[in-house]
Formats: C-alpha cells, sequence, structure tokens
C-alpha cells in the first residue's frame, strides 16, 4: 500500500499560521475535528492524513498531504472525492483553498480507463497523427431531428471528424433522441458510402443517475457509434457506470459544463487536473479542457499540464484525448496546434456553423486550418489558394 498525495492551495485568514491550517485541512478529511475527542483509539493513528510540505505561493500557501490509501473505499469515487475535496473548502479560518492535484496509487485505481482512448479513437476516425476537427451542431437547441440530421451531413460531407450535440439537447420532445440518433446515423451512413470515411457522432446521455446506463444501452442499440456525458452535473461516477456496463463497446465523449463554478477560481474550488485523472480512470476517451485562443477563461499553463495529465503514462491506461472547444474558428487553429500539439480535437460550432457560406464550407475551412497547421504554412498564405479558409478568416481573423 501507498498514500495518496494531494495537492492543495489555500490561503489562512489573517492570525492563522499555514502549518495549522494545512494541519486542519489533514485532520479534517481523515480522523480528526475541530477539538479533542475520547473516542479516538489508539488504532486509528494510521489513517491519519500527514502534512508534508508548505511552500509560499502565489498570495497563499502551497501544501501536499498524504492520505494512507486504506482510508479509500477502492472504486467508490464519491467516497473519494469526500476525503480529497469534501468539508475543507468550508473551513472558515482558512479564507481560501484549491485542490491543485492528486496523485493516485495504484490499490486506489481498479478501473481500466479508456477502451478506445487517442488511438482507438483515430482508428475508427482512420486518422494517424493530425488533430481532429468537431462540431457542435448548432443552434444548440431548437431544430427538430430532421434539420439536425442535414447539419451533421453538411458537416461531415465538409470534412470533421466528429459531431457532438450541445449540452443542454437530450432528448426533449423537440428533438427526441429516439428520432435525432437514427436519422444522423443514416447521414453519417450516407458519408461513409460516399466518401469511405467514418465520422464519430456523440449522442448526449446525460440523464438522471439511474436512467443513465440504460439511456447508454438503447442508444447503443440505435446504432450510436459514440455517447457524450456531461461529468460534472451526472457526477463522475455516471462516467464510470457506462464504462463497465457489459455490452456497451463505444467511446465516451466527456463534456464538462459547470466546470468553470468550481474550476475558474485560483485561488479556491477544484482545478482541471484532477478532474482530468477521474476522468481518465472512469475511462472517458476524450475530455474538454479548453482552448488557447477560445471564448472560455483559461491558463495557458494549466491547460497544457491538463492535456498531460490525460497523455502521459498512467499505470497501464490508454491516454483520453484532449478536447479544445469554445469559440474556436479556422483562424485560431494554428496558435492551438502550435501551442496544444497535434493529438487534439479541434471542435467549432460557431466557427463552423457561423462561416458565411454554410456548414459544410465551414467544416472544410477548419480543415484546411488543420492542413495548414500541420505543413508549418501560416493561415493567411494557405488561405491564398483555400478561398474556404479565406472566407472564414475575412470573417473571424487570424487569432
Ligand atoms: C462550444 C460549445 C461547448 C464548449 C464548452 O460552442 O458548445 O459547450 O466547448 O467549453 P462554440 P469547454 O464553438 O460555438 O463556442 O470545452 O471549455 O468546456
Ligand atoms: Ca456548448
Amino acid at each position: 500500500m501507498t498514500d495518496v498525495i494531494a495537492t492543495y492551495y489555500f490561503r489562512p485568514r489573517e492570525g492563522v499560521t499555514p502549518e495549522w491550517a494545512a494541519q486542519a485541512i489533514a485532520e479534517e478529511q481523515t480522523t480528526g475535528t475541530w477539538t479533542d475527542i475520547s473516542t479516538r483509539q489508539n488504532y486509528v493513528h494510521y489513517l491519519d492524513g500527514v502534512v508534508d510540505e508548505i511552500h509560499p505561493s502565489g498570495g497563499g500557501y502551497t501544501c501536499t498531504i498524504r492520505y494512507p490509501s486504506e482510508i479509500f473505499e477502492p472504486g467508490n469515487i464519491p467516497q473519494y472525492l469526500s476525503v480529497l475535496a469534501g468539508n475543507l473548502f468550508g473551513l472558515s479560518r482558512i479564507a481560501a483553498v484549491r485542490l491543485v492535484d492528486v496523485e493516485f496509487s495504484r490499490d486506489i485505481v481498479p478501473f481500466k480507463g479508456p477502451k478506445f482512448g487517442i488511438e482507438g479513437v483515430r482508428k475508427l476516425a482512420g486518422t494517424v497523427d493530425r488533430p481532429h476537427v468537431g462540431t457542435i451542431i448548432k443552434p444548440k437547441v431548437g431544430l427538430n431531428p430532421k434539420d439536425t440530421a442535414a447539419v451533421a451531413y453538411e458537416a461531415a460531407i465538409g470534412g470533421v471528424d466528429l459531431i457532438k450535440d450541445d449540452e443542454t439537447l437530450t432528448d426533449q420532445a423537440f428533438c427526441p433522441l429516439g428520432e435525432r440518433l437514427p436519422l444522423i446515423m443514416e447521414q453519417l451512413d450516407r458519408v461513409k458510402s460516399e466518401t469511405g470515411r467514418n465520422v464519430l457522432y456523440a449522442v448526449n446521455i446525460s440523464s438522471a443517475g439511474d436512467k443513465i446506463v440504460q439511456r447508454a444501452r438503447e442508444a447503443a442499440r440505435m446504432g450510436a457509434n459514440m455517447l457524450m456525458i456531461d461529468v460534472i452535473v451526472c457526477g463522475f461516477d455516471a462516467v464510470r457506470a457506462v464504462a463497465e456496463e457489459p455490452g456497451i463497446n463505444l467511446p465516451i465523449h466527456v463534456h464538462r459544463t459547470m466546470h468553470a463554478a468550481i474550476t475558474r477560481n485560483p485561488e479556491h474550488g477544484i482545478a482541471m487536473r484532477p478532474i482530468c485523472r477521474l476522468v481518465r480512470m472512469l475511462g472517458g476517451d476524450q475530455l474538454h479542457t479548453g482552448t488557447v485562443s477560445g471564448k472560455m477563461e483559461h491558463d495557458v499553463t494549466e491547460l497544457r499540464g491538463d492535456n498531460l495529465a490525460l497523455t502521459e503514462p498512467f499505470f497501464d491506461l490508454k491516454p483520453t484525448f484532449p478536447v479544445a472547444s469554445g469559440g474556436l474558428h479556422p483562424g485560431g487553429v494554428h496558435k492551438e496546434v502550435s501551442m496544444l500539439g497535434r493529438d487534439i480535437i479541434l471542435q467549432a460550432g460557431g466557427g463552423i456553423h457561423g462561416h458565411p457560406d454554410g456548414t459544410r464550407v465551414g467544416a472544410t475551412a477548419m480543415r484546411q486550418a488543420v492542413d495548414a497547421a500541420v505543413a508549418g504554412i501560416s493561415p493567411a498564405t494557405y488561405a491564398e489558394d483555400h478561398p474556404e479558409l479565406k472566407r472564414a478568416l475575412d470573417k473571424w481573423g487570424i487569432a
């Protein structure tokens, strides 16, 4: 047995020493409470959290706390989170605290991780090492199943590798999943017969805790080739439940709506890093981690580290494909690729469907931007003999 090591940033309230604050976290999360207690038997000590190091950092301090792995119930993710990221956020003598990273020990990672991973997803899409291009069907809600499928066809024939539902589209009356999914798959089959390309569609199965596995099973039965789960709103264990369900052999695209409520504040909450590690171990084949040129707040250093957490060696688990999404358009692609590398899925909703010549041309423009970036040619130069890209750059500029 080894320990689980968690790194926290914290800022004590005035008059509270960093040593006291770090110790308060370690005790609250393990065997202690706010005062001495008479029920504490000697044999309980081996479960104590141990404060390892405290360093000044930013306006506060960073510490590492070692948790004995016996305090965790193997496989119980809600319980892991109660230890690593539970009551500590509310301690009133600590002004702010953020879980920055976690190093898990092998004995509490009984999970199989991604079934497909980057290599498996590339195999399905037929790519070797270029960035993938994805799109979110827009408008995010409102289209009927037939029009949704028509947009999917246009995006696929234009060149995207992946199409996904948006986070708020699940199984509403205006676009029932049971109608939308078969119609989209029909259009993707058409694209396959016309071009030989296999385009993936991540259907959003995010739903109640007692329904999501059943919804995944039904989607698989209806011919889905990828599933999408919104991990923060559904809960981490939803990813595991679907990934481990026997008979479902589909890649899982993991979206993270609501994450910024806990990840955005650099002083308080939970960084994206532990979320990356959890999603990878639980079986997410693709995970949103952010862009360097898009519309969502980001920190480039954190983002690159987050993508590394998805792809670096981690026991024997396959790597998870990082997804850059949110305000992306062809003019930002070179920046994304130069900062994030080629093992990346570049997703554009507005940046494809907002192209002046429509979705199909918008998808082509994104692919051209990727080709330019991979060839090391500037977008402006590449656009000289690629009018689709040129029109996109004229509209949105170059990031
Ligand atoms: C992007 C979009 C996604 C964002 C969320 O649409 O719908 O939900 O990816 O952000 P558009 P993140 O391309 O039109 O902006 O990926 O950072 O979680
Ligand atoms: Ca969205």
